[in-house]
Formats: structure tokens, C-alpha cells, sequence
């Protein structure tokens, strides 16, 4: 195991690092900006090392500084948490040839899912579904215009170098297409330096569902069961929950043995997550493969009893998987809500600040990763998360019940939160008969009920 770990990340993510690491008897290095040097993590590493200014191109962003630090305090490993350098294959490739581990997938596990058309042509090979599309990228207008009368509209393009949202377009008609194509490629050339895309076929309203896995370096690949992030908006999740309300046990197996085999066509030996689109008659597709942990791994945490940073640090130091997919046991449902600074009342702006007064909800079932605490400043420049509120009960509806009671308890000033809007979502008839997809947010502001009910 190792001795010490070096954590190349800030906020929550940080801290739930750290944790692991004391319960692992592993020493723990953190790196941070200049914005961070008040926050929970640095005060609880057993080492903290400032690396530069607030902005993350100057500190959080800068392989060599990060690796200076490691080389100096004599690290085994570097763990990136999410965001930042998580999925860049240059930084794993670095630390690889540093001698440090990085725990996380190898730079060829990760480049095999970073681009989203190589990817989808490798799990057509191994035999996981994806959506009906392109072979490969579409260089032409000619050719996107075949692909999509072919397909019938509505198509989506969506740019290789893209993910998470970031570089699609859809089309509707021949016209549109045309501009779709240009304005995809125009925009992946600009923020990815790629300007590659590939078509596929637009399910509508689909809804968002990510299967959690776990691999060794000797081949064992497991799930944890799905996590349902259709709750989100703009990409941006706000409530998951686990398992999906929308999945039967039947389903269930059968996309968990689809993530394992996509993880396992590409030797995935880390922490990982397959996500899914799930349409209206149970067809699910493979959408793309996250090569790092995520804010939601909590939930599938509480349901399986597994500590997914711990084995994913074990994994990493060469240890085998703690548990066989027989030993999985899924039991009781989780639900996570993220509590950004966030003014849910003026389209969701940023409220960085002071947190004036703060008391994290607790109990039984109650769970806060967080960073912060009264008196702290939530600095400006990074993603405004607060913390993660989890609950964990027997059923769902008793989730939802724990989940609405620590909610009203989560008592934060001195910035807006999300919290009165995951109340209002929590108190939907839709959502608490699990009847939601990914437009649901959309929908819901459409129909301005939130800003009503809350000015009477
Ligand atoms: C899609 C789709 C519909 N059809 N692909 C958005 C994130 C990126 N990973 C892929 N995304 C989508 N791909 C096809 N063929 C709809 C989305 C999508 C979406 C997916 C998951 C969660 C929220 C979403 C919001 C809008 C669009």
C-alpha cells in the first residue's frame, strides 16, 4: 500500500480524498491555490503545499508544479479527485513516467474513452448498445446530410473531443443539419482544438442513467448498481438518486452487465462510471464512459456498503478488488442533492461569499460531504458546490422523507443556495412517483410554478 498520497483537487472532493486516506493509514499530501488556503482540506491534510494563485490555470492546472510538489514530498501516488487534470492522459502519463502513481485509469484507458467516436466504435465491437449513428466522423456536409435522412430525423451531432454536454447540436430538417454540422465542428475546433464530430440519432426526453464501476490490474470489473442523474439542468445534476425509479431488477442486470462489458472492452482497472441514455421502452445506449470518480459516487456508496475511493486507491496500489460481483449486495435507497451557492431565484447565479452562519442537517441517514463551515469564504473562482447532502433509508419513500427532513434542517446564510429549489422539486407529484427524464427541469421552469409558489 501506499505511503503517501499527493491530492491534486480542492473543495469536497479533496476532503472525502483525505478521509480515505487516514483510514487507509496513508499519508496525505495536498496541494492548493492561494483562494483555498482557509478551506477544511488544507487544515485536515497531514500536508499542504500552495501552488499558486486563485485561478486554476495557475495552480490547480500546472503539471509541473504539481509534480515539483510530489517529487519533494516523496509521494507514492497522485489522486486528481474530479474536474481539473482527472481525465487528462498527458498529466497520467507524466506521473506514470515520475514514477508516481496515479490513481485513476492508464493514459490509454483514458484517451480510449476521451474520444467519444473512438469509443463508440469500440463498444459496437464488444457488443454494448449505442444509439443508431455515423461510423466514425462525418468530414462532409454531403456525407451528414446521407447519415441523417438515413437515420430520419431528429439527429444530433455531437463533437469527438465533447462530453458532458459540451459540443452538440441537434437538427430537425435537412437545414438545420447543415448548420448543426458547421456550427459543432466551428465550436469543437474552438474549445477542444478538434473539430471532429459524428452524427447519431436524437432520443427525445431520454433519461440519464450511469452505472457505477470498479476494476482491478488483473481483470475484475464489478458494478455498484445505477445512479438516475435525469434530475440536472443545463448538465448540471442536482438531484440523483439510486436505484433509478425508472429501472426493473431485469433491466437493471441487464445494463449493468452492458457497463461491464464496456468497461472490460477497454481493460478499465479503476473507478469508473458507463453512462447511459435510457429511452421510453426500456432501450438503453451506451453515451460515454467518465474515467475518473464522480461528485454522485456517495450514493452508490450507501447502497452497496462500499467505499469507492478506498478500493479505488487499493485498485491503484495493485491490490485486487475487495469483492466479487456475487458479494455485491445493493440494499435500501440514497439519494444525493448538491448544495451549490447558487441563486435558484435569478437563473441559478453564482453567490460566492461568506457563509454567515452554517448547521449541516445529521441523524440517522444523514450524510454531508463538504468543505466548508461558519465563517467560511466560498472563493469566486471555481464551481460554487457547497457540499452534498445523501440520504440513505430502506425505500425510496423513506429517503424522500429523510431526504425533505434534512433539507428543512441544512441551515446556510450569508449566500443563496439550491435548497429551496430541491424542496420544490422534492415536493412534485412527478418526482416523488419517479416519474422524471432529463427535460424535467426545463419543463418545470417553463411552467414558472417555482417563483410563483414562493412569492406568496
Ligand atoms: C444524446 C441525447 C439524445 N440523443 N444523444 C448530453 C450529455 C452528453 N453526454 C450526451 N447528451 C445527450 N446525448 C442522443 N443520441 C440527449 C442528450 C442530453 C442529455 C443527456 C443526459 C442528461 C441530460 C441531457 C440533456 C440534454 C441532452
Amino acid at each position: 500500500m501506499f505511503n503517501k498520497v499527493l491530492i491534486a483537487n480542492r473543495g469536497e472532493i479533496a476532503l472525502r480524498i483525505i478521509r480515505a486516506c487516514k483510514e487507509l493509514g496513508i499519508k496525505s499530501v495536498l496541494v492548493y491555490s492561494k483562494a483555498d488556503e482557509d478551506s477544511l482540506p488544507v487544515r485536515l491534510a497531514d500536508q499542504a503545499v500552495c501552488i499558486g494563485p486563485a485561478p486554476s490555470t495557475q495552480s490547480y492546472l500546472l503539471i509541473e508544479r504539481i509534480i515539483s510538489v510530489a517529487e519533494i514530498c516523496d509521494v507514492d501516488a497522485v489522486h486528481p479527485g474530479y474536474g481539473f487534470l482527472a481525465e487528462n492522459a498527458h498529466f497520467a502519463e507524466v506521473c506514470k513516467s515520475c514514477n508516481i502513481t496515479f490513481i485513476g485509469p492508464t493514459p490509454e484507458q483514458m484517451s480510449a474513452m476521451g474520444d467519444k467516436a473512438v469509443a463508440r466504435e469500440t463498444m459496437k465491437k464488444a457488443g454494448v448498445p449505442i444509439t443508431p449513428g455515423s461510423n466514425g466522423i462525418v468530414d462532409t456536409e454531403e456525407k451528414a446530410l446521407t447519415i441523417a435522412r438515413k437515420l430520419k430525423y431528429p439527429v444530433i451531432v455531437k463533437a469527438s473531443a465533447g462530453g458532458g454536454g459540451r459540443g452538440m447540436r441537434t437538427a430537425h430538417n435537412d437545414h438545420s443539419l447543415v448548420q448543426a454540422f458547421h456550427q459543432a465542428r466551428t465550436e469543437a475546433l474552438n474549445a477542444f482544438g478538434n473539430g471532429d464530430v459524428y452524427i447519431e440519432k436524437f432520443i427525445e426526453n431520454p433519461k440519464h442513467i450511469e452505472v457505477q464501476i470498479l476494476g482491478d490490474k488483473y481483470g475484475n470489473v464489478i458494478h455498484l448498481g445505477e445512479r438516475d442523474c435525469s434530475m440536472q439542468r443545463r448538465h448540471q445534476k442536482l438531484i440523483e438518486e439510486c436505484p433509478s425509479p425508472s429501472i426493473s431488477p431485469a433491466l437493471r442486470k441487464k445494463m449493468g452487465e452492458a457497463a461491464v462489458k464496456a468497461a472490460k472492452a477497454v481493460n478499465y482497472s479503476s473507478a469508473g462510471t458507463i453512462e447511459f441514455l435510457l429511452g421510453s421502452n426500456d432501450e438503453f445506449y451506451f453515451m460515454e464512459m467518465n474515467t475518473r470518480v464522480q461528485v454522485e459516487h456517495t450514493i452508490s456508496e450507501m447502497i452497496s456498503g462500499v467505499d469507492i475511493i478506498k478500493e479505488q486507491i487499493r485498485v491503484a496500489a495493485g491490490e485486487r478488488l475487495s469483492l466479487t460481483q456475487k458479494q455485491v449486495q445493493l440494499t435500501g435507497h440514497a439519494i444525493e442533492c448538491r448544495i451549490n451557492a447558487e441563486d435558484p431565484y435569478r437563473n441559478f447565479a453564482p453567490c460566492p461569499g461568506l457563509i454567515s452562519f452554517y448547521a449541516p442537517p445529521g441523524g440517522f441517514g444523514v450524510r454531508v460531504d463538504s468543505h466548508v463551515y461558519c465563517g467560511y469564504r466560498i472563493p469566486p473562482h471555481y464551481d460554487s458546490m457547497i457540499g452534498k447532502l445523501i440520504v440513505y433509508a430502506p425505500t425510496r419513500q423513506e429517503a424522500l422523507a429523510r431526504c425533505r427532513r434534512a433539507l428543512e434542517e441544512y441551515l446556510i446564510e450569508g449566500v443563496q443556495t439550491t435548497i429551496p429549489f430541491e424542496q420544490f422539486i422534492l415536493d412534485t407529484k412527478d418526482f416523488r412517483e419517479g416519474n422524471y427524464d432529463t427535460g424535467f427541469i426545463e419543463r418545470l421552469m417553463k411552467d414558472g410554478l417555482f417563483e410563483k409558489k414562493t412569492q406568496n
